[in-house]
């Protein structure tokens, strides 16, 4: 049966009438942190440490960035190599690993540092150490350098050049209110650090001012589908993914690895340098404007950036809230996530075709697909991102030319931060099979989502395409080069079959590397030994 858009609205608004009450926030306690209404709050160091005791979960001894999601106000990505192993050891142990920030120092409640400090190492670095144990992560022990067209990079001409090679050894990650403060801290650890290391490269990310806190760049609130590990957070909201604490920490709860016991409580952490050409993105919109009737030009274009990220700027998801944003639905942390692009209550409404409220390619359904691997979201790939916007807002001079400038001074990005206890089930898993397989459901995963597969094999759905944000095809022998056409459906709630050819890469990646947050004990035990 055919569903009407305006049929879907109506029984969406039914819905919207029996949601839950708003949640209460418990706020942060400190200017390192930013704690936008749209994010989910973090639970209280009592709460917290409560329910890690009742899990058997260690979070004095998990490193403070893991856990805690995309909050950082300010934070300094300082990646390095080591010179001098003997004596970085001997440092780490003795100068280090007191600064390093666990998490439940970061809670409401608890008293937090300045100036957070967390460490993590590349596996070329835990080499330089002579930690030769097998962690049980092959792409960790690749490195992201040999993994770029996997990832769909078009090579890595477009690499920041400390990422090109295996020369990093390690990441500094340093949070806090101000970028003086983040400055004195990296000055007095280099200062007891001495010339055991060396710099490679240096990135500053921040919250972006006023009332964007929280968005990233393109203008879209971030950070506000994250998982709830099970001893860590509580207090689920509605729609929110309960993760055991194995699928974000080695060695815990529900992670199948073996691994060394001293890896216990720690967490591969994928980095990506992601360049935003925001003037071209908003340009795009523009141009290719929806033509739904009652919303002005301006609405259209839009209501096409949020279908082509499956949120609105606020946050709100449009599978709630299809044609306007909304912005007590965005801010309501028992109503943002409770959705599953299934919609039982709209007659009619069949999730294998039907696209009116939220594309397949969406941003948030290629990275999440919720009910579409139903039952009960079978196929879990969960991740903790916990990144930060880096670069300057947008000048005048590049609004007014529709073009990034070239000044390397003023690019713009997401510094992506990602933990899992699996790159290669996670990150890596994420971006290669969801996002960057223009087919998406024609992958490995048939199974699941047979039904969707009839439809597009039998010609009555197009093939969804690739994320039109961050995805690639790189199913294809060589992938594509930048800048290459890719074709994305589903984006025009009026009309599925609308082909929407994107000319130009949104987000162009400046390389990454990958690395192993290890436990707090581990910097006085095995990694100094
Ligand atoms: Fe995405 N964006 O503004 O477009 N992301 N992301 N991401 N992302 C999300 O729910 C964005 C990137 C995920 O559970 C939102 O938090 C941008 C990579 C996942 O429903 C927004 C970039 C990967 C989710 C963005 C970027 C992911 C998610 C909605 C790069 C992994 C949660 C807010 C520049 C491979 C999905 C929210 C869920 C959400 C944006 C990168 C994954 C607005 C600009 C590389 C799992």
């Amino acid at each position: 049966m055919k569903v009407s858009l305006i049929s879907v609205i109506i029984g969406l608004a039914v819905q919207s009438a029996l949601a839950a009450p708003k949640a209460n926030k418990q706020r942060a306690n400190s200017p390192l942190l930013i704690d936008p209404d749209a994010q989910p709050s973090l639970p209280s160091a009592r709460v917290a440490q409560a329910a890690a005791a009742a899990a058997g979960l260690n979070i004095t001894d998990v490193q403070g960035d893991i856990l805690i999601g995309m909050k950082k106000n300010k934070e300094l990505f300082f990646f390095f190599g080591i010179k001098d192993a003997a004596t970085f050891k001997s440092k780490l142990s003795s100068d280090i690993a007191p600064l390093i920030t666990p998490t439940v120092s970061l809670l409401p409640g608890s008293t937090p540092p300045n100036t957070a400090v967390n460490i993590a190492f590349s596996k070329t670095g835990l080499d330089a150490l002579g930690v030769t144990d097998d962690l049980g992560d092959a792409s960790f022990a690749g490195g992201q350098f040999t993994d770029a067209t996997a990832l769909g990079d078009p090579g890595t001409g477009n690499w920041v050049p400390g990422f090109a090679g295996t020369n990093i050894h390690g990441v500094l990650l340093l949070a806090s209110g101000t970028v003086d403060d983040i400055n004195d801290e990296l000055a007095s650890i280099q200062s007891a650090l001495g010339d055991s290391v060396t710099e490679i490269y240096r990135l500053q990310g921040a919250a972006r001012p006023g009332n964007q806190e929280g968005h990233e760049h393109f203008g879209f609130m971030d950070g506000i589908s994250q998982p709830a590990v099970v001893g860590f957070t509580p207090n689920i909201h509605p729609g929110q993914m309960q993760v055991p604490a194995g699928n974000i920490l080695l060695g815990e709860d529900q992670d199948a690895t073996t691994r060394p016991d001293w890896a216990r409580g720690g967490s591969f952490l994928a980095f990506r340098q992601l360049q935003q050409k925001v003037p071209e993105f908003d340009k795009y919109l523009v141009d290719n404007a929806l033509n739904v009737p009652g919303l002005t030009a301006e609405e259209n274009a839009e209501l096409l950036g949020a279908r082509f990220i499956g949120r609105w700027k606020s946050g709100a998801p449009i599978d709630l809230a299809p044609l306007h944003d909304d912005t007590d639905l965005a801010n309501d942390a028992n109503r943002n996530n409770n959705f599953t692009f299934d919609h039982p209550e709209i007659p009619g409404f069949d999730i294998t075709t039907n696209q009116t409220l939220c594309p397949f390619s969406a941003h948030i359904r290629k990275s999440r697909p919720r009910d579409d691997f139903s039952p009960n979201e079978s196929v879990v790939r969960p991740i903790m991102r916990a990144g930060i916007p880096y670069g300057p807002e947008v000048t005048d001079a590049e609004t007014a030319s529709q073009a990034s400038s070239s000044d390397p001074s003023l690019e713009r990005g997401l510094a992506f931060v990602s933990y899992q206890s699996d790159l290669n089930t996670g990150f890596r898993f994420i971006q290669q099979n969801w996002v960057d397989n223009a087919n998406f459901f024609f992958g490995k995963n048939r199974n699941y989502v047979s039904l969707i597969l009839a439809n597009v094999l039998s010609g009555n759905l197009n093939s969804p395409g690739v994320d039109p944000i961050i995805g690639r095809d790189s199913s294809a022998s060589s992938v594509a080069p930048a800048d290459s056409d890719r074709v994305v459906s589903g984006s025009d709630p009026l009309d599925s079959a609308h082909l929407f050819t994107l000319d130009i890469d949104f987000v162009v990646s400046r390389g990454g590397e990958y690395f192993f947050s290890p436990p707090i004990s581990a910097l006085t035990g095995q990694l100094a030994q």
